[in-house]
């Protein structure tokens, strides 16, 4: 065969280093403005495509996967990777239509099509605008987040780029799936939906749940303007029959309707008031920008992610054909109730205690160690895909109502019957200063030894150390994921700054009480004293200037 190809106009443009572009929790996460400077993107995005080419050679024969939750920006910068893309050879690059591909999309997308990665451009739940906020994330073969060596490698690449190589060519057509040469090759606009489907359809019982819906069950679904509308609206209005109108906020905008996409309490307030109606539908949901994250509300009634996590684990073999097998094992991050653990002791199977982020749940699942895993930030999901998901908690909570035919709180309470109660909340400080901030968990880390087996609020403290995790695949050490204090009756307090802001530090405070037989008490009330404890040992009014949290989910 001839190759016909015109020969591209491949550039290499120099550089120099961004000093800010290590990846947090979950990629880099910056200010939209940073990430619209000249190279900032390129640098690195070049940076990724060194430090796997390393592992595999060269990209002639790979394929690379991109798109996002259809924040501002989204559009251009796919543009920009798909040139970086063809200059450093990739075989094919899939981009879901109009930008598009939710986080865990993207998982099916790469698995599905054996593509060797993908690059998400999302800050998830935080705003997006001209003056809000931008990510990117790099998914590794296996359809998850890419481990800290891999984030770590790429990071030190950034710190020494001095050049990325880009094409001359003009845009792609991004709102029509089809194919375009360019050079060696194939950009595809894909479906973003069809993998994602085909992986439901897999693991749920649609007949059943269209039976759910044709007896009149009653669902909101609200995408708050991220990326999840239009699966949303694919699989629960087009394939499972729900009503038109189930899905609320349905359209991707590049500004989320002004709103946080963020499916809590707080920001969902629009669906918490509709779920506290007379009238109000049997089940009420959320999801994040990315769609990732997922909110679950019966009437007037909130399910903790804890919760959550706990009963989807309890009812999944009975209720989902897809874990009819049972469950390998379960996993939760740290900071997250231990409600999980007390279901998987009743199952019979190990429960993995992780530090904060999907990215280290990626290894067990490939292992085949566990099933279902989730965070207390609303991330819950399992070894369907590498990244949690939000749609698929949806689909699975319809799963449970389908079989149990009972309502959202009567789940909940035969749960904390059976099991007893973790009473969690997580208080957020944000926007604290770096410096101060840093110094305060700092000093907390150096009064830990002190404290262990003294008395607080009338428990003696059994744990209080800095959490590090060693990995039980590949043995890989991660240390300093959080402050934590355990209590004998099994309280915990944990303290540790996130990952993922954009702007000064922001605390976190996670505070645990275990009660087996009171289940049904005001949560402040039984929290309180932990409260009150954690900001009095962290000295947060004296070191950083605050009393109230900014919010408490
Ligand atoms: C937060 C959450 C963490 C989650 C991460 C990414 O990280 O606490 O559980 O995995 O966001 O979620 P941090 O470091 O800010 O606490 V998402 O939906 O932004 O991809
Ligand atoms: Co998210």
């Amino acid at each position: 065969m001839t190759d016909t190809t015109p020969p591209l106009d491949i550039t290499t443009v120099s550089t120099t280093p961004f000093p800010d572009q290590r990846p947090g929790t979950s990629g880099l996460r910056k200010k939209t403005r940073v990430f619209m400077q000249p190279h900032y993107l390129e640098n690195f995005v070049q940076s990724v495509f060194d430090a796997i080419r390393e592992e595999i050679g060269g990209f002639a024969h790979q394929t690379l996967v991109v798109g996002g939750d259809g924040r501002y920006y989204n559009r251009p910068a796919i543009q920009t990777i798909l040139r970086l893309a063809v200059a450093n050879g990739f075989g094919r690059v899939l981009i879901g239509r109009g930008g598009l591909l939710s986080t865990p999309a993207m998982s099916a997308v790469i698995r599905r099509r054996s593509a060797l990665g993908g690059l998400v451009l999302s800050a998830s739940h935080n705003p997006g605008g001209p003056d809000a906020d931008f990510g990117i994330k790099y998914n590794i073969r296996n359809g998850g987040p890419a481990p800290e060596g891999v984030t770590e490698s790429i990071y030190q690449r950034t710190l020494n780029i001095a050049a990325y190589r880009t094409v001359t060519v003009p845009d792609i057509d991004l709102d029509h799936q089809g194919e375009t040469t360019i050079g060696r090759t194939q950009a595809i606009v894909i479906d973003p939906l069809a993998d994602y489907a085909a992986v439901m359809e897999d693991l749920f019982d649609f007949g059943a749940l269209r039976k759910l819906f044709r007896s009149g069950f009653r669902l909101i679904f609200d995408a708050m303007h991220g990326v999840t509308g239009p699966y949303a609206q694919e699989l629960l209005e087009k394939r499972l029959g729900a009503p038109a109108g189930t899905v609320i906020h349905g359209a991707p905008l590049e500004d989320f309707g002004g709103h946080h996409p963020d499916p809590n309490l707080v920001h969902a307030a629009e669906l918490v008031a509709a779920m506290a109606e007379r009238d109000a539908p049997d089940l009420g949901a959320a999801c994040d920008g990315d769609g990732d994250r997922n909110l679950i509300l019966g009437r007037t009634f909130f399910v903790t992610p804890g919760d959550s996590l706990a009963i989807i684990t309890e009812h999944a073999q009975r209720s989902i054909p897809g874990y009819r097998t049972g469950l390998a094992g379960v996993a939760r991050s740290m900071p997250t109730s231990t409600a999980v653990d007390r279901v998987a002791t009743a199952l019979g199977v190990p429960c993995y205690e992780t530090p904060t982020g999907w990215k280290f749940f990626g290894n067990l699942m490939d292992a085949g160690l566990c099933t279902v895993c989730g965070e207390e930030s609303f991330g819950t999901g399992s070894s369907h895909l590498r990244e949690k998901d939000g749609v698929w908690a949806v689909l699975c909570w319809l799963s449970i109502l389908a079989a149990t035919r009972t309502s959202v709180e009567k789940i909940v309470q035969a749960h904390w019957e059976r099991f007893g109660r973790s009473y969690f909340q997580r208080y957020d400080y944000e926007d604290l200063d770096v410096k101060q901030a840093t110094e305060m968990v700092a000093v907390l880390r150096t009064k830990l030894t002190t404290l262990l087996g003294t008395s607080l609020s009338g428990s003696r403290i059994t744990v209080a150390d800095d959490f590090g995790y060693k990995d039980p695949v590949d043995g890989t050490v991660t240390e300093r994921q959080g402050l934590r204090i355990v209590l004998a009756d099994g309280s915990r307090i944990v303290c540790r700054l996130s990952g993922t802001g954009t702007e000064g530090a922001t605390l976190r405070v996670y505070l645990e009480r275990y009660q087996k037989d009171a289940v049904n008490e005001g949560i402040e009330q039984v929290l309180a004293p932990l409260t009150h404890v954690a900001l009095h040992l962290l000295e947060l009014r004296e070191r950083c200037g605050r009393d109230k949290p900014t919010v408490i989910t």
